[in-house]
């Protein structure tokens, strides 16, 4: 009687703990496979909303609450009909250059890409008017505070364009900034900016306390003098 008693105690105490795990574990999900955890998630994104009249016009700057910046030294906005700002343009607004006479640039934040793989840069880039070869949309990136490359897709756009989608892929890096340089000269020629997105791929895996993880790599044996 003892024994059989002793059965049925370790019995509900293998009951309790194997339901118990399963419980804790019910999360955990092993994927096989190359790169099976890898999600793409966007890590900046600028569409320009409830921004309107954010940036230059005339010889008024404001870019307050804005988390870009622009530089127009270079440009002539000789009256409040020259602009480089933010314009609500069929009910989206976007970063607009008219009659700018001289570059203007458009400057995104630092944006981190420390914990990202493949990442990932689209804009994108529309005119309207009659434009002509000096008028010019110029997309670039700056990589870990390396010089300034432009897009491999459309990074250099001038001329009657109509609509591009701007993009550069397969950066990896620490830290990452974008400018747009744009120039037109008539008051009939427009130069717009909008939906700057970059996006990067990451590992995600939940796992349950107490599971292994190897990470790779060589352990190493630490001796401490004592
Ligand atoms: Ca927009
Ligand atoms: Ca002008
Ligand atoms: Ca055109
Ligand atoms: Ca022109």
């Amino acid at each position: 009687m003892k024994i059989k008693g002793l059965y049925i105690f370790f019995y509900f105490l293998t009951l309790f703990f194997s339901n118990s795990l399963q419980s804790q574990c019910s999360n955990l999900e092993v994927n096989s496979g190359n790169a099976a955890n890898l999600i793409t998630e966007t890590i900046y994104y600028e569409p320009f909303t409830a921004q309107e009249g954010k940036g230059a016009i005339g010889n008024t700057t404001d870019l307050s609450g804005c988390n870009w910046s622009i530089d127009i030294n270079a440009a002539n906005l000789s009256n409040t009909g020259d602009w480089f700002k933010v314009s609500n343009v069929n009910g989206s607004e976007r970063m607009e250059a008219r009659d700018v006479d001289g570059i203007c640039i458009w400057y995104s934040p630092l944006i981190n890409i420390l914990n990202y793989k493949n990442v990932s840069i689209s804009l994108n880039a529309s005119e309207s008017g009659w434009l002509e070869s000096n008028d010019i949309f110029y997309s670039e990136y700056s990589l870990d505070g390396a010089s300034w490359t432009y897009f491999s897709n459309y990074g250099q756009l001038n001329d009657d364009f109509n609509s591009r989608t701007v993009t550069q892929n397969g950066l990896t890096g620490s830290s990452l900034q974008i400018r747009v340089s744009m120039n037109v000269d008539a008051s009939n020629e427009y130069l717009r900016l909008d939906d700057v997105t970059v996006t990067g791929q990451a590992y995600k895996i939940n796992l349950c306390y107490g599971d292994p993880l190897n990470l790779g790599g060589s352990p190493t044996l630490g001796l401490r003098n004592l």
